[in-house]
């Protein structure tokens, strides 16, 4: 394949401080570093954390002026010289892990997202809601070629975690699982890699059109938080005991604390959604009482994201996704801050 032509620059949607201007704009097209791949991003999906990146909730600091994005699906088309195992014209994806320092202890065992030298896409490193965008070689994700890349896009971040949340939990075939936050963009996918896994899907969110996307994603119990009027004692009830599982994908402090009631004796509470300053609220009767873990999962190493991958290629998770254009952040974020996004949003980095 002949050198692709690179642009001198490109569009991308930044912002120069957290809560400040979203502005699609031109911008210089990033040069790779020796061990960095260029990619041609094609799509990118929007998760919340791209949310919390632009508001800058959480207690560590967003690189400024910062382009967000960290589920980027596009082409190799430009490499330092240091890179081994690419080619130009390969699929490649824009993960949040963009590289960690591969020598520490947790790099070591494969836990790489734990790195404290970890590069994170759209918040330390600048992301996929641009056209050219740089990602280590060794951590970017291997697409297989003949992918569609708009909806592999949220496989990226959100099928990623949401897979490595379930292995987490520890579960059985046969057992229920919760999904707090279950029709947003990670509950989507979490759905149906649980089902895909062989538990028994049991999700909570708020609204009509979330209670037809659980349905219609093949989830066996719906439970609408803005109706019920005791979250806890229904979910107890479905599951004949309690979850023995829950992923809490929510963006919500007291939901997280209701996770550790409805968890079934012996069950795993994971902890997944990252609400601003929020505290995992257990009581310690309970949790000693029903003998429950409570465990925090973040993103997944490079074998998740392969079998996350490989998930979605043999046809057994599809995020449902709207596609717009990458001009269209600030309208995302402003649903996604109401919590009415039902799936994701992917952005067309050329509209
Ligand atoms: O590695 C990680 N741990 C990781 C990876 C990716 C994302 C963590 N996250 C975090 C994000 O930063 C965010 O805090 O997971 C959270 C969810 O990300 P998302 O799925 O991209 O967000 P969304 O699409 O807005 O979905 C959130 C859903 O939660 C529902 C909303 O209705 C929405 O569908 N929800 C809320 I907000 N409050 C709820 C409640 N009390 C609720 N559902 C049930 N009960
Ligand atoms: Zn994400
Ligand atoms: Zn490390």
């Amino acid at each position: 394949m002949s050198a692709p032509q690179i642009p001198e620059t490109q569009k991308a949607v930044i912002f120069y401080e957290n809560g400040g201007e979203l502005q699609y704009k031109d911008i210089p097209v990033p040069k790779p570093k020796p061990n960095e791949l260029l990619i041609n991003v094609k799509y990118s999906g929007v998760c919340h954390t791209d949310l919390h990146a632009w508001k800058g909730d959480w207690p560590l600091d967003t690189k400024l002026p910062l382009v967000g994005g960290h589920e980027g699906a596009g082409v190799v088309v430009g490499m330092g010289e240091s890179v081994r195992g690419w080619k130009i014209g390969d699929l490649a994806g824009i993960k949040w892990l963009n590289g960690s320092c591969m020598s520490c202890e947790y790099c070591e065992k494969s836990n790489e997202s734990n790195c404290p030298e970890a590069d994170l896409s759209g918040y330390t490193h600048d992301g996929s809601f641009q056209q050219y965008a740089t990602a280590d070689a060794v951590q970017a994700a291997k697409i297989p070629a003949g992918t569609d890349l708009a909806e592999v896009a949220p496989i990226l971040c959100a099928g990623i975690t949401v897979y490595k949340a379930l292995k987490s939990a520890n579960l059985q075939a046969g057992e229920w699982v919760a999904i707090s936050g279950a029709c947003g963009g990670l509950g989507s996918l979490a759905i149906q890699y649980a089902k895909a896994m062989g538990y028994r899907v049991l999700g909570i969110d708020g609204g009509e059109e979330k209670a037809e996307l659980f349905k219609k994603l093949g989830g066996e119990h719906f439970i609408d938080f803005t109706k019920s009027k005791d979250v806890t004692a229904d979910v107890i009830k479905a599951t004949n005991g309690g979850a023995h599982g829950v992923i809490n994908v929510s963006v919500s402090e007291a939901a997280i604390e209701a996770s550790t009631e409805y968890c079934r004796a012996n069950g795993t509470v994971v902890l997944v959604g990252l609400p601003g300053g929020a505290k995992c609220k257990s009581d310690v009767f309970n949790h000693v009482v029903k003998s429950i873990s409570v465990v925090g999962s973040y993103v997944g190493n490079r074998a998740d994201t392969r079998e996350a991958i490989d998930f979605y290629v043999r046809g057994l998770v599809k995020a449902p996704i709207k596609i717009v254009g990458l001009s269209s952040i600030p309208e995302i974020y402003e649903k996604m801050e109401r919590g009415a996004i039902a799936g994701r949003y992917v952005v067309d980095t050329y509209k």
